[in-house]
């Protein structure tokens, strides 16, 4: 991981001159928001390691049967660094970003440093991902803005997880979710990937892909680029 991020000199992703700390144009206030994180995108692009081990076809399997997809591609990595004494990260959802809609696509989520109360662990909406859909409240400053499109959830109960370094979990994209912020004076690491599924449609949105990339596409067209979205796992069909 420190190579794979000491390579990219604090480029946030392929592509992009954009850095860490400026304004990456997907975020509505990156003054806030770059003290939410520091995040940068498709470490798989520029490090084999990160490519062996989130496009792994064991993880597209899992990928695979806990959304009941035939296969699996991959949408995005990120790394996720909780600066000591970092904002949190408001409730919000993952798939309304995506440029493709599916109800059952989801992220893995690593722990790379322990995640705990006092340092920006998640927070989820247990079963709000059957409720929410792909229109999209945004993410703001504000922690109760998403109960504003979603009212319904207001007097849920905020579930934590914490996490030991080294673990994971998966979550559903549409599930209210956020992260305390870090009341300490180390630091919180993450990665996460987002997983796509074999012939997912272009929906409009741009969120990763780039200026030439969604040049080339209109809502309707198969997200069928290997470079950007390879295809990780395929469930064997037999006669
Ligand atoms: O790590 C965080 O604080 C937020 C991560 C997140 O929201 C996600 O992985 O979907």
């Amino acid at each position: 991981m420190t190579e794979s991020l000491a390579q990219r000199d604090g480029q946030k992703m392929p592509g992009s001159d954009v850095k860490l700390g400026e304004d990456d144009g997907i975020n509505e206030d990156s003054d806030y928001y770059n003290k939410v994180f520091d995040e940068m995108l498709n470490l798989w692009q520029t490090n084999d390691k990160i490519t062996q081990l989130m496009l792994n076809e064991q993880l597209g399997k899992m990928v695979a049967q806990l959304a009941s997809w035939d296969g699996t591609c991959f949408w995005h990595d990120q790394v996720l660094v909780k600066r000591p004494r970092a904002n949190p990260t408001s409730w919000y959802l993952d798939t309304p970003f995506w440029s493709f809609s599916d109800p059952k696509a989801l992220s893995i989520w690593v722990a790379l440093d322990d995640a705990t109360y006092q340092n920006g662990c998640l927070y989820f909406i247990l079963g709000s991902h059957n409720k929410t859909t792909f229109e999209n409240p945004g993410i703001g400053k504000n922690m109760d803005a998403i109960f504003d499109f979603y009212p319904q959830f207001i007097n849920e109960e905020s579930v934590p997880v914490p996490m030991k370094a080294g673990s994971f979990f998966f979550h559903n994209g549409l599930s209210i979710h956020g992260g305390g912020a870090n009341m300490t004076n180390g630091f919180r690491r993450a990665m996460t990937c987002a997983y796509m599924p074999d012939g997912a449609i272009f929906n409009g949105i741009k969120n990763i892909l780039s200026d030439e990339q969604v040049a080339k596409l209109i809502i309707g067209d198969l997200l069928n680029d290997n470079t950007q979205n390879p295809l990780i796992f395929e469930k064997a069909i037999f006669n």
